[in-house]
This record gives C-alpha cells, structure tokens and sequence, in this order.
C-alpha cells in the first residue's frame, strides 16, 4: 500500500539527532513517506552547535514548489525557520493553503543555548497552525510569562490557543512532576494534561522535533488532534527508553528512533 506522504519544513542537524534528520527517521518508523525542506544548515554534534547557514528564502520556496508541485502531502511540520525572511516565505505557502494539517514546532533555542529561530519569525507562521508544540522555554518567550509549573503551562497553553492555532501541546517533559512526564494539551476549548513515566536519561536530543513530526504522520492518516497527540507522545516515550543504554557521541546523544518497530 502506498504510505501518506508527510512534509518537514527545518533545519539540518549533520548529527542527525534533530531537526530535519530526527523527522525523516520519525515519518519512516511510522510508516509515513518523508519529505523534506530545508531552512537551514547547522553544523553540530551532540555536544552543541558549532555553526549555523540559513538558506535564503526564494531555495526554501523551490523546494516548496517542488514538493508540492508532485506530492499529495497530507500534513506538514515545521522546525526550525532561521530568520524571518524564511518565515514569511513559509507562511506565504501557509496562507495560500498549501500546507495542509499543519503542526508547527516554534523552535528557539537549542539546548546548548544556540539561537535557532526568532519569536518574530515563529509569529509569522503561528496563525496558520493547527496545531503548535512549544516546550516551556518557547511557550514563555512566546508568551511573556515564565512557564515553570503545570499550572503555568496550562496558562501558556490557553493564551496561546486563544491567539492563533486551533490547538496546543506545552511540552513538559522536563517539568518537575514526581517522575512524570506533563505536557498540556488545549484542544476544542479543553485543557488536558497528558503523562508519561518520565525516562531518565540524557540522551534526549531532538525530543521535539520527534514528538511534533510523530503528530504530523497522526494528522496525514486522518486522526483527530487529540489522538494524534497521545500516540506521539507513546512514541517518544518508547524511542527515549529505547536509547537510555547508548553512547553515540560525549553529550546529549539522539532518540532511538526505530525502537517502535523493534
Ligand atoms: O530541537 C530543536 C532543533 C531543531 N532543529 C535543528 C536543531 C535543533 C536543536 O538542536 O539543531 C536543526
């Protein structure tokens, strides 16, 4: 059976962690056809970022033609943007309708603290989400407030879902719940909070970018948001577990990604 086919708009990460790389592998484990759009070019390794190109908008318009042009994408996620330029020419192509069922991931900052996108450039492209998956650290910047506690995030979640995408996941896998993973769903008007054993293990680089590219294959098989949001949640849970004994590099190592089908 031909698979849905699914679009990443983000960055590389040439350790292949995050970014572009952790979403092909995502679409893949899950049975979805990848493609994928680069914005950017980041030359790093587990231990951090060492360098960052963004590509110029008109080449991120080509590969957006090109995608489009042959491919029935069925849902689409968005990483890192680099510059505002590339996020208008992102959410141009949003707002002529051309990225259906789109999960939008407002990346930052890296976790090595390296600036990957501006709170500018990820307003641009907000409105057209239907659904956006800030971590706490993006939902403050995004917000203004400080996100420490569930009961911040819950706040951040419903200020955000009133401002633009349909519905929101505040990520909290970090959060400090008692051993458990939190995140916050607002969806429709409700405000869920999902959990998960948290996995302890410092090999949790491109998290996120697992976790929203897991919704996006959700949304293209024609899930409901919620359900879409609870399977990748399952998904990340079993690929950070599925990495906790490997030694892939000096620092925050990448998920084990195929895990799911193992
Ligand atoms: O996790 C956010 C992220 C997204 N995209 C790229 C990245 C990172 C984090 O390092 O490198 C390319």
């Amino acid at each position: 059976m031909t698979p849905q086919t699914v679009l990443t708009i983000a960055g590389s990460d040439s350790g292949a962690g995050a970014g572009i790389q952790a979403d092909l592998k995502t679409f893949a484990a899950l049975g979805a056809y990848g493609t994928s759009v680069l914005t950017a070019v980041t030359a790093q390794n587990t231990r951090g970022v060492d360098a960052v190109l963004p590509l110029p908008p008109q080449t991120v318009t080509d590969q957006l033609d090109s995608v489009l042009g042959d491919f029935a994408v069925r849902a689409v996620k968005t990483g890192m943007l680099g510059t505002p330029a590339v996020a208008d020419a992102v959410a141009a192509a949003a707002r002529d309708g051309r990225l259906p069922r789109l999960v939008v991931d407002p990346v930052l900052v890296a976790t090595s603290g390296h600036r990957l996108g501006v709170v500018d450039a990820v307003e641009r492209l907000l409105p057209y989400a239907e659904v956006a998956t800030p971590n706490r650290a993006e939902a403050a910047a995004l917000t203004g407030g400080p996100v420490t506690t569930v009961e911040e995030m819950v706040a951040a979640a419903e200020a955000l879902a009133a401002g633009g995408p349909a519905h929101v996941v505040v990520t909290g896998g970090d959060v400090d719940a008692a051993g458990e993973s939190v995140d916050v769903l607002v969806s429709g008007g409700t405000t869920t909070l999902l959990r998960a054993p948290r996995v302890a293990t410092r090999h949790n680089h491109g998290t996120g970018c697992s976790f929203s590219a897991a919704i996006a294959v959700g949304l293209a098989a024609g899930h409901p948001v919620p359900v879409a949001v609870a399977a990748a949640k399952e998904y990340v849970t079993r690929a950070l577990t599925g990495a906790r004994g490997w030694e892939l590099g000096a620092g925050r190592g990448p998920l084990d990604h195929f895990g799911w089908s193992r």
